[in-house]
């Protein structure tokens, strides 16, 4: 329909046009996953949000749904904004979320499917006694949002957390209740951190300690670590711990004591939002991630904001402070015939392409193996305090990197994005690897954004470095180490498009050669169907 059509992606979530952003109430119910979002109607812009919805078997290909919830209320007209599901023993299904009133205050609200038997669960009805709860004394009304899924405590009774801010301290409000519709504000807070500013979208669950199945929200016990999910409002950015959550005393706190906040993502990736499946028995991830392009070009478009590919979502055991972020199963459905490519040797210096055919929408896996003469010689690395950001990107050159993937490249590479390592030495004389993407060459358009990103992955004794990519036109997803460090970037080539989109895998290291084995997919596209009410 227009110049840019070729920015919309082939398999990752989206409506068919205008503005979309948070995940809201995922959940899995009588054999559908159910998706609903923030979207507005009127445009490509931020502003006038209700939910959206949409179902699927597969959380692969989607059929889009009427409109769950549109402001229609006192208490929602200014927005009908995010918020939670939480499935009931006995089958009900709660959702809460927040209104924006005609005065603009935060309120939350109850609503619920209008019939359990419709399988597509496509009418909703607000409670009548909504709202629920209002800001609490000395909150501001516009700080007070995104109700999480309710948890059940041994006394049977259920909780919920709410993000504000008091001043520029951050803060989880605990709420309980029995029925969903009165609530008691409980005294202490579950977490709070200053000079954070405001949380958003907050996400509070279990993780098994020992086990690779996910765990239902209540879930707690010995064998189980809580994370907190804050979205800080001022970043923009979605950050966890994985703490202890002590039910009677209604606190959390993090495990490292210092507190350390890890990205879930080091690129774009906000107001994220986890459920739990229990048809599979695991826990799943959903991200919003929004453009990186002009608002004039959304406008062009008639679109902006696409998902992340929900995400299984696991402790790290192995390292026992990250959490391992993977694509579900079910996206490997997409792919076509495979390709493979073993033990490239890549010297120090060299680009080397990887396919001929087209590789706009691609699942590709790598490992890299550095040189052991180079690594046994690393007292020759400089110490350096090495960050993604403040770095020459892909085309630094360092004595152990950097090395990786350049992908939505044309043949002559004038434009490119890369997903790379680089091996770094502390001032402890440690080996430190970074996993980086480099937007820097991405589009010879100039109105987008082109910087370079990442961070610190850890890396275990005796792994070999390896790193997951999925392309999809306008963004690349990257996982280093089994999704233990995670990068979205939003790219927008002119020219690497379609047909001249290629992968190519380079080596800038100085001395360090790398042992690469690749392994590519072309993914085939899932069918958008429009509701066409
Ligand atoms: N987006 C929603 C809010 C939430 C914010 C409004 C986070 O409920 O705090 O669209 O992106």
């Amino acid at each position: 329909k227009n110049m840019l059509t070729w920015q919309r992606t082939g398999f990752h979530f989206q409506p068919e046009k205008n503005w979309m952003n948070d995940p809201n109430g995922p959940m899995y119910y009588n054999g559908f996953y159910h998706f609903f979002y923030q979207y507005n109607q009127k445009g490509a812009v931020w502003g006038n949000l209700v939910w959206g919805h949409a179902v699927s078997e597969d959380m692969v290909h989607w059929t889009h749904l009427p409109l769950a919830m549109v402001s229609d209320q006192w208490y929602d007209q200014n927005g009908v904004w995010s918020g939670s599901a939480t499935l009931l023993p006995d089958g009900q299904v709660v959702m809460l979320y927040t209104g924006i009133s005609n005065e603009s205050a935060q309120l939350q609200n109850l609503a619920y499917p209008a019939n359990l038997s419709d399988p597509l669960l496509i009418d909703w009805v607000k409670y009548p006694g909504n709202p629920i709860i209002d800001p609490p004394k000395g909150i501001d009304k516009e700080d007070f949002r995104d109700p999480t899924t309710a948890w059940r405590t041994s006394e049977g009774k259920w909780r919920i957390t709410i993000g504000s801010k008091a001043g520029r301290t951050g803060l989880a409000f605990v709420y309980e209740t029995e029925d969903f519709k009165t609530y008691r504000l409980l005294p202490e807070l579950l977490h709070s951190a200053s000079e954070t500013g405001m949380w958003e979208c907050i996400d509070f669950f279990p993780v098994s300690i020992n086990s690779e199945n996910g765990l239902d929200t209540s879930a707690n016990g010995e064998e189980v670590k809580h994370v907190m999910k804050v979205s800080v409002q001022d970043d923009q950015r979605d950050y966890y711990v994985i703490g202890t959550y002590d039910e009677a005393a209604n606190t959390w706190s993090p495990d490292n004591p210092a507190g350390i906040w890890i990205q879930y993502d080091y690129g774009k990736f906000y107001a994220s939002k986890t459920f739990y499946d229990q048809k599979k028995g695991r826990r799943i991830l959903w991200g919003w991630i929004s453009e990186s392009d002009s608002e004039k070009a959304d406008l062009l478009k008639g679109w902006a904001s696409v998902q992340s590919i929900p995400r299984t979502l696991l402790l790290d055991q192995k390292t026992g402070t990250h959490l391992l972020q993977w694509p579900v199963e079910e996206i490997e459905g997409l792919r076509l015939h495979g390709k493979e490519f073993n033990n490239i040797k890549v010297d120090a210096g060299a680009v080397i392409p990887l396919d001929v055919a087209s590789s706009s929408q691609a699942d590709v896996v790598a490992e890299f193996e550095v040189d052991k003469a180079a690594l046994a010689a690393a007292e020759l690395v400089a110490d350096q305090e090495f960050s993604c950001a403040d770095s020459g990107g892909a085309a630094q050159r360092g004595y152990l990197g950097p090395f990786g993937l350049l992908v939505l490249a044309d043949l002559s590479r004038s434009e490119q994005t890369s997903m790379h390592f680089y091996i770094s030495k502390t001032s402890g004389g440690n080996l430190k690897t970074s996993f980086c993407t480099d937007q820097s060459r991405s589009s010879e358009a100039n109105d987008v954004n082109k910087e370079i990103y990442g961070s610190f992955v850890p890396v275990l004794e005796g792994e070999k470095l390896s790193m997951r990519i999925l392309v999809d036109h306008s963004i690349v997803e990257g996982f280093a180490q089994g999704g233990r460090t995670c990068i979205t970037s939003r790219v927008y080539p002119t020219r690497a498009i379609y047909q001249n989109a290629h992968i190519f895998l380079f080596n800038n290291a100085t001395n360090a050669s790398v042992l690469a084995s690749v392994k590519m997919w072309p993914m085939s596209s899932t069918t958008i169907h429009p509701n066409s009410d």
